[in-house]
C-alpha cells in the first residue's frame, strides 16, 4: 500500500508517474516537529536500505547522508554528498516499511549519526510529498515503489558488451590503436568512449576538425569490427559568437538566468558557459534534438557529464577570492591566512552559494536553482532520451548520465562516478547497487580499475572479476593516471579470461535485467531480502544476489588469495579460470573460507538452480544467443528473457523460453 502525504507546496519533480492521491490520515511511523523534520526511533536491529548512489554500507545505519548533487572525486568514508539523489529508503525490522521523500532541493538523511538510535531527515524546506509504502516485505515493497516510478530504462543489447574508456584519448588515431590493440590481444569490446577532447575546445555537439577529421568514416570502419563510439555530452554551453547552441540559446532564452535576468555564467571545461534550462519543456526539445548532430555520424550511445552541474567556479566569486587574497598577500602571510587562503582557492569548485544565484524559467516564473538543485541532471538526461526517441525511432540508443535524481531512471542509466583506483572502491560499487536498483537505476556500474590515481595489474584482475557482473562494464581512468588499458598488463590472457567469461554470461545478465525491467525487480539484492529471516544474511555487507540464481562474492582485498564468504542455503560454488576451464563443488549453508587465486573468478549458483551460459566472442552482435548450455545444479531449469535487442517497446519482441 502506497500512501502520500504532502507539506506546503511541493515542486513538481515527476519522480512520480500519474497521481496518487494524498492519504486522510497521520502520517505513520515518523514523528514530524515543528521545524519540518521528520524522526524514527530505530530499534537495535533494524536496517536502513536505500539512498542509491552513496557512500559506507548497504545498511546505511550509521552516517549522515545529504542529497545535494556535486561533482565530488572524493569517494570516501566521510563524503556526505555525491552525483545523485535517490532519497528512497526502506526500514527492515520491528516494523518494515518504504520511505521516499520526493524533494527537489537539499535534504539531510541522519540515520543514527547524531544519535545512534534515531533518524532524522531534514529537507531544506519544507516544501515535499513523503510517500509510505507498506507491504509483505522488503522485496514487495521495493517492487511497490519501483511501479510507482514507472519502468526503468532498458539499452541496447550491445550495451552489455565491454567499454574501454580514458579521459586522454587526443585523436582518430589513439582511438584506431585502442581498437586494434584489443584485437591483437583477442579481448572482446564493443565500445570505446570518447571523453571530452574529441570536441572543438569543448563545445557540445562539434567534432574537432584536426584530430577527428572523419569521425563519420571512424565510426563506420569501427562499427564494421563490432565497436561502437560512445561520445561525451556536457551540460555547459561555451559562450562564443557564432557557435550556433550559443546563439540559439541566448536568441530563445534557453539558459538559466541570473537575479538581473542575464545568461548567468560559470566557467567549467570551455571556459565560460550558460546552462540550459533543462526545466524549460522547450529548452529541453532544443537542446535534446541537438544530439542529432552526432546520431547523423552513426553514433548510437552517450554519456552526459558535469550535469549536477559542476561549477568550477563564477566570474564574481572568483574576483572577490582573487581581491581577498591580493589583500593577504599584501600582509605577512601567517598560518591562520595561509589556511584563508587555500580554502577559499578550494571552495570556487561548486561552491553551495553559485548555486543560489541563477534561476530557472518554470511557466514564466523564476524559481531559484537551489531549490530544484538536484533535478537539473535528470532532466538532462530526459532531453536527450525523448528526443532521441523521434531521432532514432527504430532503435535504443544507450545512454547514461553522471548525476540524477528518481525519475531519470526512466530515460538512461549512471555510472557511478569519479571513484579512484582503490581496492575499497571495489567494495563501495557493490554495496551501491541495490540502492540503485530500489531507486530504479538498473543499467549502471563503476570506473573498472578506478577512475583518479593509479591502478596496479593485480587490482585490475579483481575489478574485473567483480563488474563483469554489472549491466554497465566499462574501463574508465582519468588523465594523467596510468594506462590501463587490458593490453597494458603483464598477463594479458588472464585478464581477457575476464572478459570472455562476460561475454558467456551476458544472456544470463542481460535476461536477468530485462526481468528486473519489465516485472520491477531489484536485479542486485542484499541477502537479507531473500533471507529475511537469517540475522547472518542481515549482517552480509560484501556479498549480494544476482538475479534469481547467482550470488557474487568478489575478493576486494590486494593479496588475499581467498575470502570468507556466507552461504545463507547450500549453494554451488563455480571457480573459473577461463572460460571453457572451471571447476563446481556443493557448499553447504554456513561460513566456508573460497580459495580463490588472482587470476579466477568466484560466483555461487543457488540451490537447484542454474544459468545459461554462453561462448565467448569478440563482440555481441557476434555472439551466438542460441548456444548455450545449463550451469548449475543438474535437472534444474532456467527462464530465459530474450529480445531483439533494439526495439523501443521492449515487449514486441521479447521472448521468454524455458531452458532444461
Ligand atoms: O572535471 O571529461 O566524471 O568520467 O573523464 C572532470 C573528463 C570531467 C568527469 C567525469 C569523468 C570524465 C572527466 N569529467
Amino acid at each position: 500500500m502506497i500512501r502520500k502525504y504532502v507539506y506546503g507546496t511541493p515542486f513538481p519533480t515527476d519522480a512520480v508517474m500519474g497521481s496518487v492521491e494524498e492519504a486522510g490520515e497521520e502520517l505513520p511511523f515518523f514523528e514530524r516537529d515543528e521545524s519540518g523534520m521528520f524522526s524514527y526511533r530505530l530499534d537495535e536491529n533494524d536496517i536502513v536500505y536505500g539512498l542509491g548512489e552513496q557512500v559506507r554500507g548497504i545498511n546505511k545505519r550509521g552516517w549522515q547522508y545529504i542529497s545535494w548533487n556535486f561533482d565530488n572525486p572524493n569517494h570516501q568514508e566521510d563524503t556526505r554528498s555525491l552525483y545523485g539523489a535517490h532519497n528512497f529508503i526502506i526500514i527492515s525490522g520491528e516494523q518494515t516499511f518504504g520511505a521516499f521523500f520526493d524533494y527537489a532541493g537539499k535534504i539531510e538523511f541522519d540515520i543514527g549519526y547524531t544519535n545512534r538510535s534515531v533518524m532524522r531527515i531534514k529537507p531544506a524546506q519544507n516544501d515535499l510529498a513523503v510517500y509510505i509504502i507498506t507491504g509483505e516485505n522488503e522485496k514487495d515493497i521495493a517492487g511497490q515503489f519501483r511501479r510507482l516510478i514507472g519502468r526503468s530504462y532498458i539499452p541496447p543489447f550491445w550495451a552489455f558488451g565491454y567499454g574501454q574508456s580514458r579521459w586522454g584519448y587526443r585523436n582518430e588515431q589513439d582511438i584506431r590503436t585502442v581498437a586494434a590493440q584489443y584485437q591483437a590481444a583477442d579481448i572482446p569490446l564493443d565500445s570505446i568512449y570518447l571523453d571530452i577532447d574529441y570536441m572543438e575546445r569543448y563545445k557540445d555537439f562539434t567534432v574537432d576538425p584536426n584530430r577527428f577529421p572523419d569521425l563519420k568514416q571512424l565510426t563506420s570502419e569501427l562499427k564494421a569490427q563490432g565497436i561502437r563510439l560512445v561520445p561525451i555530452i556536457d551540460a555547459g554551453v561555451k559562450i562564443e559568437e557564432g557557435y550556433d547552441v550559443y546563439e540559439e540559446g541566448v536568441q530563445h532564452n534557453y539558459f538559466c538566468k541570473d537575479a538581473g535576468g542575464n545568461d548567468f555564467v560559470g566557467a567549467v571545461w570551455p571556459g565560460r558557459v550558460h546552462f540550459p534550462d533543462f526545466l524549460q519543456p522547450e529548452a529541453r526539445k532544443w537542446f535534446g534534438r541537438k544530439y542529432a548532430a552526432l546520431t547523423g555520424l552513426g553514433i548510437e550511445g552517450f554519456w552526459n557529464d558535469m550535469n549536477e552541474p559542476a561549477i568550477f567556479y563564477t566570474e564574481d566569486r572568483l574576483a572577490d577570492t582573487c581581491a581577498e587574497i591580493q589583500k593577504l598577500a599584501a600582509g605577512n602571510m601567517g598560518i591562520n591566512e595561509y589556511f584563508a587562503f587555500t580554502g577559499m582557492v578550494a571552495g570556487l569548485n561548486g561552491n553551495p552559494g553559485d548555486y543560489d544565484k541563477f534561476y530557472h524559467n518554470v511557466n514564466g516564473k523564476p524559481v531559484r536553482h537551489s531549490e530544484v538543485h538536484n533535478l537539473y541532471g535528470m532532466n538532462m538526461t530526459r532531453a536527450a532520451a525523448e528526443a532521441l526517441r523521434e531521432i532514432c525511432p527504430d532503435k535504443r540508443i544507450l545512454f547514461f548520465s553522471r548525476s540524477s535524481y528518481i525519475g531519470a531512471h526512466r530515460y538512461g542509466g549512471i555510472w557511478q562516478g569519479d571513484n579512484k583506483s582503490w581496492w575499497s572502491h571495489i567494495l563501495q560499487s557493490m554495496q551501491q547497487l541495490p540502492g540503485l536498483n530500489m531507486a530504479g537505476f538498473l543499467f549502471t556500474g563503476a570506473d573498472t580499475g578506478g577512475f583518479g590515481s593509479d591502478t596496479t595489474e593485480d587490482q585490475m584482475l579483481r575489478w574485473l572479476q567483480y563488474s563483469l557482473f554489472t549491466p554497465l562494464f566499462r574501463n574508465h581512468s582519468a588523465e594523467g593516471t596510468r594506462m590501463q588499458e587490458l593490453y597494458c598488463f603483464d598477463n594479458v590472457n588472464a585478464a581477457a579470461e575476464m572478459i570472455r567469461i562476460r561475454y558467456c554470461l551476458i544472456p544470463y545478465l542481460y535476461s536477468e535485467f530485462l526481468k528486473a525491467a519489465l516485472l520491477d525487480n531489484m536485479m542486485f539484492r542484499p541477502l537479507a531480502f531473500d533471507f529475511p529471516k537469517d540475522p547472518m544474511a542481515r549482517q552480509t555487507e560484501d556479498q549480494l544476489l544476482l538475479g534469481n540464481e547467482l550470488m557474487i562474492a568478489p575478493v576486494y582485498r590486494q593479496n588475499a588469495l581467498g575470502r570468507s564468504v556466507y552461504l545463507p542455503e547450500e549453494m554451488m560454488l563455480v571457480t573459473m579460470r577461463s572460460w571453457d576451464q572451471y571447476t563446481t563443488e556443493i557448499l553447504p549453508r554456513g561460513h566456508h573460507y573460497v580459495d580463490v587465486a588472482l587470476e579466477e573468478l568466484v560466483f555461487f549458483i543457488r540451490r537447484n538452480k542454474a544459468i545459461p551460459f554462453g561462448k565467448p566472442a569478440s563482440h555481441t552482435s557476434a555472439l551466438d544467443r542460441e548456444d548455450l548450455h545449463l550451469l548449475g545444479y543438474p535437472g534444474s531449469a532456467y527462464e530465459l528473457y530474450a529480445d531483439d535487442g533494439c526495439s523501443l517497446d521492449p515487449e514486441s519482441s521479447l521472448t521468454v523460453s524455458t531452458l532444461c
